[in-house]
Formats: C-alpha cells, structure tokens, sequence
C-alpha cells in the first residue's frame, strides 16, 4: 500500500439509495475531480465548502455526456477525515452511477481503495489513535443501541484516555526507577518503595477492571446466544415464536418436529441476544437425522451464553436430561405449559422451584418477566455507567499481557529484585499498553519525563 496516491472508493453501501457518496483521498484528490466536475473550479475553491455542478465524461469535448448531478464538498488538509485532502461527490445513490463516477476518478489516476484504507490514513496521519480507528469499524457493525454506544465511547476517546492514564502512572513509575539507576554509584533512592508499591497496586486494579468488563463488552458487541433446549414437545419452538413475536419455526404436537437449530436475534432494550431453537432431547428412536439433530442441541447448549431449559409440567413422561446439570450456573430452568397444568389440576397451587421460572408460552404468560430476566444477565447497570467496557479482543489480550507484567513487578518489588528489572518488566508493560493504541515509543516517551520533570543539571 502507498500512502502518497490518491484513493477512491464508494462511500456509501451498495444497493439503492436516494444518494450514495464517492470519497477520494489524498494529494491529488482535488486535482483529479477537477476535471471531470463540471461547475466552479474546484482548485479555486476553500477548505469545508459545497458545490452544486454535474460529473461528466469527455469534458469540454464535442463527446461530454454528464454522468450525474452532484453536490462536491472540499476539506484540505489537515482538517479531514483522513488528514489529507478529501473530495466527497454525492449523487444518486445507483451503483451504475457511483462505479461511473469512481471509474472516471481512476481514469484521471486515482487508485481504488483497499478496505479500511480511509482509516487506516486517518491514523497514520495522527487523526484517531489505533483503539478510535477500531471503534470505527464497530460503529458501522453495530447493530443495537448498547453496541453503538460504547463504540461511539471508544471514537471518542473514552478508552484512549483510560489508557493514557496509566500509561502516564507507569512512565511516572519508570522515571523514578530509571533515574536512580542512573545514580546507582551514588546510592541515592529517588523511588520511595512504599509509593511504588501503592502505585503499581492502583495500576493492577484499574487494569484489572477493564480486563473484567470485556466479559459485558462482548455481550455487548456480539451479542449473547441464548440456547432454548428441553425435550420434544416442551414448547421450545412455540417460546422462540413468541418472544419473536412471528411465527418462525414450525410447531407441532409431533414430539421431534424441530430437526436442525434456528438461530434468530432479539432485541431487548438495545442489547442484542441469538436465540436458538433446537431439537428435542430424547434417547434415541433409530431416526438419524433426529439423533443428529440432538447432537447438535447438546453440543448448543455447551457453547451457548445462556440455556433455557424449558420443562413441560404437564409431561410424565421421563428422558435423560441430567447432562444439563454440567451448565447449572448458565442455565435458566422455565417451566411451560402452566395454563395446560392448570386445567389438569384446577384445586392445586403450583410452587414454584427456587430459581425455575413457570411460563405459558403458547399464550405469551411470563413472558415478559422472562425478557426482563434475560437482560438482567448482561450487567446493565455498568452499561449506564461512565465505565469504561472493554469491548475487542485484541485489547483485552493485550490487557491481559499488561496484567502479568504488572504481577512480575510487584514480585520483583517483593524481592527486592534490581531497579534494572523493575526497568525491564516497566518498559513490557508499557509496550502492551502501547500496542493497545498504537503508539509504542516508549522510550522516548521515559526520556521526557525524566528531562521534563527534574532539573538535576547532569
Ligand atoms: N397449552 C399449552 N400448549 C403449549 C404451550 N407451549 C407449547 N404448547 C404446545 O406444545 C406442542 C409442542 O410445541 P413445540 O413448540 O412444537 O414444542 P418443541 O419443544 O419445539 O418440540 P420439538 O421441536 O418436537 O422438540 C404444540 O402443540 C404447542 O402448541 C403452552 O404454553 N401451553
Ligand atoms: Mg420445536
């Protein structure tokens, strides 16, 4: 990839649209839209203004043909997206047009871009910091109103600073080491052991909740998969119908009418949860496709976020479920069919089991209750807060990583290990933290510190 050529591409998704928007980026980005616009000289033109003309083909020859009617806008660098140059046409929003628009910009010498390449220049001109750069891309994924939220969080800065803040506690903590390192003939101790102690354990905890809200934050952004498994004929198709509100899987009173798993999502209040209907849990009947199908069922409960085990109470009958049991703590029991038990048993109370949720799907009863239910289990009261939650991978790995530094430091701390190695466990420690924003020049970072904060005239 060359970052001095001027990119283009496609703005906005394919598909039909009322507009549809083709960005180009870099030196020549003015230059090259130029000549095909036909309207105001655009090399004439400041910084943030919008112009009214027409994209043509052949322009100024006996062969011009306007491909479409267009609003340019202009931002010169360094106040653009990207930090360059950056010409935006906005026309109609069909493809033909938009590739017409690009396939005339690449004529003039533009380069097609590659994906991410806008912001990946927004970067490596210093517009946005690696963390910014990947909330971007959650930003365009995000498909409910939590994930949009921490993304826009983390475009903003919200992690970068969390970050900064310790990075800035360590380059402290460094200095101090690192200067008496400097005057070790000298037997001086500028780093007071029992600050350092207090520091590094402010640091750990600080890390270590942001190691802990990854958990939230990938509820947030993926979603949580909520597997519905039971035996055949409990209602699990008739519950995922209902909470979809539409009638998506076939219900029957055929115990082993559901064969293969339906997956589909469910918004509740912005959290985004994979519903998974599966096939009843039965011993084998000799019918393959179905053992296959409960196979599958088991191996969805294992990997599920969460299991709704859904107990008919109005069946007698017994099958083998007590593997379930091995997913207690992510499993929610609901008994079904209450108005059905109802009717068998009209002068009985039904009690409820401690922690098993009684239910009618069929006619929508408690269904409500278990929605709530359902996003209790993602800790929303963090998602309100002005917590930072850690929502990519790649962060938390690297959190992770600055974790067991830290750990090697306090144990180096404890036995009374060398500045030296204090030094070195720092400098891993500020190299993962680095990698996490993309700025991974520690030492000069060390150096300004120790020149900026003491004078000691050496
Ligand atoms: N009375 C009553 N009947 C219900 C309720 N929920 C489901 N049923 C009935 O139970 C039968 C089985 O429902 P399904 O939703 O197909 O059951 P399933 O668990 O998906 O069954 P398999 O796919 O065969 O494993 C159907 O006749 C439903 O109408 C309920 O809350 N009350
Ligand atoms: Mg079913």
């Amino acid at each position: 990839m060359n970052a001095n050529d001027t990119i283009v591409a496609i703005a906005t998704a394919s598909g039909m649209g009322a507009i549809g928007v083709v960005r180009l980026s870099g030196k020549e980005a003015i230059r090259i839209a130029s000549p095909i616009f036909k309207g105001k000289d655009l090399s004439q033109q400041d910084s943030h203004t919008l112009h009214f003309g027409h994209i043509v083909s052949g322009k100024g020859t006996a062969a011009e043909q306007v491909i479409d009617e267009v609003v340019v806008s202009i931002y010169k660098n360094p106040k653009s997206y990207t930090g360059e140059d950056v010409v935006e046409i906005s026309g109609h929003g069909s493809s033909f047009i938009l590739q017409s628009i690009v396939q005339a910009c690449v004529a003039q010498g533009a380069r097609m871009a590659m994906p991410g390449e806008f912001t990946q220049r927004a970067f490596l001109n210093g517009k946005l910091d690696l963390t910014q750069a990947e909330a971007v891309a959650d930003l365009i994924a995000a498909d409910s109103a939590a994930a949009q939220q921490t993304a826009l969080k983390q475009l903003r800065g919200g992690f970068s600073n969390d970050l900064k803040v310790l990075r800035e506690q360590l380059i402290n903590f460094a200095a101090l080491i690192e200067l008496e390192l400097d005057f070790s003939q000298e037997d001086v101790e500028f780093a007071d052991r029992g600050q350092l102690a207090n520091l590094i354990h402010e640091i750990k905890s600080a890390t270590h909740q942001l190691i802990q809200s990854f958990a939230l934050g990938n509820a947030i952004k993926n979603g949580l998969s909520v597997a519905i498994i039971g035996k055949p004929n409990a209602g699990k198709s008739t519950l995922l119908n209902t909470l979809l509100n539409e009638e998506r899987a076939i219900v029957s009173d055929i115990a082993g009418t559901t064969r293969d798993a339906i997956e589909e999502r469910l918004n509740i209040n912005g959290i985004l949860f994979r519903l998974i209907d599966t096939a009843g849990i039965r011993s084998s009947k000799g019918d393959m496709i179905e053992d296959i199908g409960i196979e599958r069922s088991k191996a969805n409960a294992a990997k599920a976020d969460i299991i709704l085990h859904l107990i008919d109470m109005t069946d007698e009958t017994v099958e083998d479920m007590d593997w379930i049991n091995a997913f207690a703590d992510k499993t929610i029991a609901l008994y079904n069919k209450y108005d059905e038990w109802q009717k068998l048993n009209p002068h009985t109370i039904w009690q409820p089991l401690e922690k098993a949720h009684t239910i009618a799907a069929k006619i929508g009863e408690g269904i409500a209750e278990l929605k709530e239910l359902l996003f209790e289990q993602v800790n929303h009261g963090h998602i309100q807060s002005e917590n930072t939650i850690v929502t990519n991978a790649r962060h938390h790995d690297a959190l992770l990583k600055v974790a067991e530094c830290l750990a090697d430091i306090e144990n180096a701390m404890k036995n009374n290990l060398s500045g030296e190695f204090l030094a070195l466990d720092i400098r891993r420690c500020l190299h993962y933290l680095g990698s996490i924003t993309g700025q991974v020049e520690v030492d000069r970072d060390i150096l300004g510190t120790i020149f900026g904060k003491f004078c000691i005239g050496k």
